[in-house]
């Protein structure tokens, strides 16, 4: 039975619903403006990127890897294959092709870096996106992980960086990926036939300069890319 004070008593629940939702979006937006360290393109949500046609090629960064008794653990970045992790020393992909690069970092730490290795460079669209950041996505504190979605950027702040997959040709940048601590990373590119070399750019090996153990290892934080 349909009558105007049921009709009325409807209208009020979904204003107060629509009320509640903003005033809950409000709050989110807060947050995120006060503690999100980025330069955002756009807030919203997106979902992966990359084509079907794409060559996708996965990393990991893991941190408790025994570079040897005197260093003792040392950050490195691998090649996930076939659900194994590889050796990042001599990694090969595809010339003139997309490449659909997604990098899944362990790592919480950050370290030191040049402030220009926070910039993206060398992707398609001139960004990155990152998932799943505690600094940007966490509704429970800095200690927890919320899958709470992704942003692209086309810069991070240098303060949260803890890695770089940047890659060279005869000494010139062609690309560069800032990593952000706990958080997974996705960026598309391509390459011309060639080698290149790959390095992460954050001081996060050992040694006084923190350039020594991983940072100069093929394998660990620098190596190889073949397109061919
Ligand atoms: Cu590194």
């Amino acid at each position: 039975m349909f009558n105007q004070s049921s009709s009325n008593a409807i209208v009020v629940a979904i204003v107060i619903a629509i009320v509640a939702v903003g005033a809950g979006t409000g709050l989110f937006a807060g947050y995120f403006m006060t503690q999100a360290p980025f330069e955002q393109t756009h807030g919203s949500t997106t979902t992966p990127t990359g084509s079907a046609s794409a060559y996708s090629l996965v990393m990991v960064i893991t941190t408790n890897n025994v570079y040897n008794s005197t260093v003792g653990d040392q950050p490195a970045f691998f090649v996930l294959s076939n659900g194994t992790l590889k050796s990042s020393a001599n990694i090969s992909i595809p010339a003139n092709r997309e490449i659909d690069l997604t990098i899944i970092n362990y790592d919480g730490g950050n370290g030191s870096l040049p402030p220009i290795f926070a910039n993206v460079t060398g992707t398609l669209n001139g960004k990155e996106t990152i998932y799943n950041n505690t600094n940007i996505n966490s509704t429970n504190g800095t200690g927890q992980i919320a899958v709470n979605g992704s942003v692209q950027v086309t810069s991070v702040n240098a303060s949260v960086v803890a890695h770089t997959f940047t890659v060279f040709s005869n000494g010139t940048e062609v690309l560069n990926l800032p990593i952000v601590e706990s958080s997974v990373i996705q960026a598309s590119f391509t390459l011309a036939p060639g080698t290149y070399s790959w390095q992460c750019e954050v001081a996060c090996g050992s040694g006084s300069s923190g350039w020594e153990g991983a940072m100069n290892t093929s394998g660990w934080m620098a190596g190889i890319l073949t397109a061919q």
